[in-house]
């Protein structure tokens, strides 16, 4: 049986790449809702219901585990759809938080994230729930995630990044969390601008090796063969663009939803 990913659009591609890295014999449905992104200026209420119906759909597929790609939808809708489904959800937000904590050395940490995660303050919570001394910054950034499903030159990128990111210049951190999954695909103008003394934190790391944990704990380990199946709800082909090159798969094909 599969691993069921689901986020907003492309975003969740960045914790798929990880997740096949860690474990290379697991097959995996990917779900884009790209028809709705993005998600970050909607009310709770629509993330969770936009989020059930993907939810939905990776069970049509006979996933094993269900991981929310997605801060957002991780900030919004996992505890109500926990509830709902006897099987485990993976969020991005524990993980995340869990590897700041363990990486700051000064005990401050900027996220930037979309507003919706920020009005959570989910960050916030799970950092304090593992050190409560740990100082969080939260940057919300409605422009971010779109700019990546745009797909711009990389000037325009650097552009965007350095007018997004520039309330960062007046925060003390070490540390920044990327907290929407479609900021990795933005990392090196995020890098560039913030400069080499910081430190960045995917939790897309943390995701893979705790759903590899999962899975071992349940004897959900597949031996072998890892096939990869992709759907957009928006235009398969604008997906198969970004898609081929940030997986390096240049046969890479999305089906429409
Ligand atoms: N990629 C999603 C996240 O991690 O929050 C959300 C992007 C969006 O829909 N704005």
């Amino acid at each position: 049986r599969p691993i069921g990913i689901l986020d907003s659009g492309l975003g969740g591609l960045t914790v798929l790449k990880k997740v096949i890295q860690r474990l290379p014999n697991e097959s995996t449905i990917f779900i884009g809702d790209q028809a709705h992104m993005p998600y970050g200026d909607r009310t709770v209420e629509d993330i969770i219901n936009l989020t059930r119906a993907s939810v939905k759909f990776l069970l049509t597929k006979n996933v094993k585990v269900i991981i929310f790609g997605c801060n957002t939808a991780t900030a919004a809708a996992m505890s109500v759809i926990q509830q709902e489904i006897p099987m485990q959800i993976i969020g991005v937000i524990q993980s995340g938080a869990l590897a700041a904590s363990k990486i700051t050395q000064t005990n401050q940490v900027a996220v930037i994230a979309t507003n919706a995660t920020v009005n959570s303050h989910s960050y916030v919570k799970e950092i304090a729930f593992r050190n409560a001394q740990i100082q969080v910054t939260e940057l919300g950034e409605p422009k971010l995630a779109p700019l990546v499903e745009a797909n711009p030159s990389d000037k325009i990128k650097k552009a965007v990044v350095a007018q997004c990111l520039a309330p960062l210049k007046h925060v003390q951190y070490d540390t920044l969390i990327l907290g929407c999954t479609h900021y990795p695909l933005l990392i090196k103008e995020i890098a560039e601008f913030i400069g080499k003394d910081k430190k960045i934190v995917d939790p897309a790391d943390q995701v893979a090796q705790y759903t590899f944990n999962v899975l071992k704990r349940d004897n959900l380990l597949a031996a072998k063969g890892g096939k990869h199946e992709y759907y957009t709800t928006g235009d398969p082909i604008k997906f198969m663009k970004i898609a081929q090159k940030w997986m390096h798969d240049p046969t890479l094909k999305a089906q429409h939803v």
